[in-house]
């Protein structure tokens, strides 16, 4: 047996039967496509508006750099991004990717001797391995490894089934449309019917379904992959290879969920192209490793270490699970590490809809083997633009001890691999938080995470008075507020305290 499930082993025969496990609320892991889609009044950028003039609760982001121009030649801060990957070619983050200067791209060496050979713009940890078995299907494994036959995993048996039911009857759906697409493109190429009308609308019905015969192709895979891999109680990972890994941070299926937290943090602002980021002098080191499935903590280990190594001063950790696994102690040491290098690590608080002080979700804001808080450590819930009943966003994690603060996360347009792109999710807000932080080191290079995190939560919106399912919003985060950036710089030059940090 592996170490302990901490969580599960707390709750009790008579507790269990009438008790759901928190892997059936696993709805929305990554991030939400448009809540409010349809209204137009919102203007795109209602995440950097300031409250009192726009009446939306935006972080105040706008022009920071007329109130404090911006130091000239700081070192541009390093944000790590622990996600899917980032489209480093985007146009609109053009000389914002961190590379490595040790390392010369594309010669098959690895010059710099660290281990990692062409690593010219960060790492692909999971190498050709995107796809991987879910949480529930690894949860529902270990159950029945362990001889449970318990409630739990009727229920998640039952899960998974039907999400192998939805997906074979999606899959076939997307095969018959590929046969027919395959089949008309045919005639018409050769030519090979009098009657090539039909096959010529077939074609145009299946491009106004899909966009694209690629679209359809990518469909297709993505489909039989989480067959094949995501909810596949059969599957089982042999022993995750340490050394697997390329070069090529800006290939996979869900690079646009990378590229949008990279776009929230640092879009280039006003060149007319795509979004406006929050930090300036800021780079972003992408670390892929998070893949279409739950990660793995040999992973994220490595990949924290590796920002480490490499000078980032922040650490993006825009995703979440339930599971304790045997290696987690890994992700924790990296921690621990980071927290003795004066590493900020900004956290999403998870889409689950939960109260964090009641379940523990992974990776964990306190070190397990001290039970106390990492100090380097925020975690962030989501909120959307109106101060009334749908402030928290309704997906949105929560906890009075467990998460830090609010930062806007629904409707959050950015960068998408093509086009500009609306999601809604923790995982937007945690690059909020990372940006705002990076923006004050680039005033106060000096700064130690905890110091970036007393003055985010001390200058943050206090929202009073605003009562969310009989409780006041205060109560659902450690600070009870949202970020504001240009409080938090006010803090900064105004409070004594911090005036020998900047950089004047
Ligand atoms: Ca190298
Ligand atoms: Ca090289
Ligand atoms: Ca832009």
């Amino acid at each position: 047996m592996g170490r302990l499930i901490t969580f599960f082993l707390l709750i009790s025969t008579s507790q269990a039967l009438s008790w759901v496990s928190p892997f059936s609320l696993l709805r929305y892991r990554y991030p939400i496509e448009s809540l409010i889609k349809t209204n137009s009044l919102i203007p795109k950028d209602w995440h950097l508006t300031d409250y009192r003039d726009d009446l939306l609760i935006g972080i105040n982001a706008k022009d920071y750099e007329l109130t404090y121009p911006e130091p000239k030649n700081n070192p541009p801060i390093v944000v790590a991004i622990i996600d899917t990957g980032v489209q480093i070619e985007h146009p609109d983050l053009q000389g914002k990717i961190w590379t490595n200067q040790n390392e010369i791209p594309n010669n098959g060496y690895d010059d710099d001797g660290n281990g990692y050979i062409d690593d010219y713009h960060g790492w692909n940890f999971l190498g050709e391995q995107d796809y991987d078995s879910s949480e529930i299907v690894r949860r529902a494994q270990y159950l029945i490894k362990n001889n449970h036959n318990s409630p739990e995993l009727i229920e998640l048996k039952s899960i998974i089934q039907t999400k192998r039911d939805n997906l074979l009857y999606k899959f076939e759906k997307l095969r018959q449309d590929h046969t027919i697409y395959q089949t008309s493109l045919n005639a018409i190429q050769q030519n090979s019917s009098t009657n090539l009308d039909i096959f010529k609308t077939a074609i145009e019905k299946l491009e106004k379904k899909y966009g694209t015969y690629q679209n359809l192709n990518k469909l297709l895979k993505n489909t039989q992959n989480k067959l094949k891999y995501v909810y596949n109680l059969n599957y089982k990972q042999s022993s995750i290879d340490f050394f697997s890994g390329n070069e090529k941070v800006n290939l996979g299926p869900n690079l646009v969920h990378g590229t949008h937290v990279a776009g929230i943090i640092a879009a280039i602002k006003e060149n007319q192209i795509g979004i406006n980021g929050i930090a300036t002098n800021v780079k972003i080191m992408p670390l892929k490793a998070i893949p279409i499935g739950a990660e793995r903590d040999e992973k994220i280990a490595q990949a924290i270490n590796y920002a480490i190594d490499h000078n980032a001063k922040i650490i993006n950790l825009s995703f979440n699970k339930y599971l304790q696994e045997n290696n987690y102690f890994l992700v924790q040491r990296a921690i621990e590490r980071a927290q003795k290098k004066d590493i900020l690590i900004v956290h999403s608080a998870g889409n689950e809809s939960l109260n964090l002080d009641n379940t523990i979700q992974f990776p964990y804001f306190k070190n397990l083997r001290t039970n106390k808080s990492f100090d380097n450590w925020i975690s962030v819930g989501a909120t959307g633009p109106h101060k009334d009943e749908s402030l928290i966003a309704h997906f949105s994690n929560y906890g009075k001890y467990s998460v830090d603060i609010f930062a806007p996360g629904v409707d959050i347009t950015s960068l998408g691999i093509d086009n500009n792109i609306i999601f809604s999710g923790t995982s937007m807000s945690a690059p909020i938080v990372s940006a705002c932080a990076a923006v004050l080191l680039n005033y106060a290079p000096d700064l130690k995470p905890k110091q970036l995190k007393k003055i985010l939560l001390d200058s943050g919106n206090k929202i009073l008075n605003l009562r969310i399912n009989n409780k006041y919003f205060t109560e659902y985060s450690r600070s009870g507020k949202i970020i504001n950036l240009k409080a938090a710089l006010n803090e900064l030059y105004s409070n004594p305290i911090y005036e020998k940090y900047l950089d004047h």
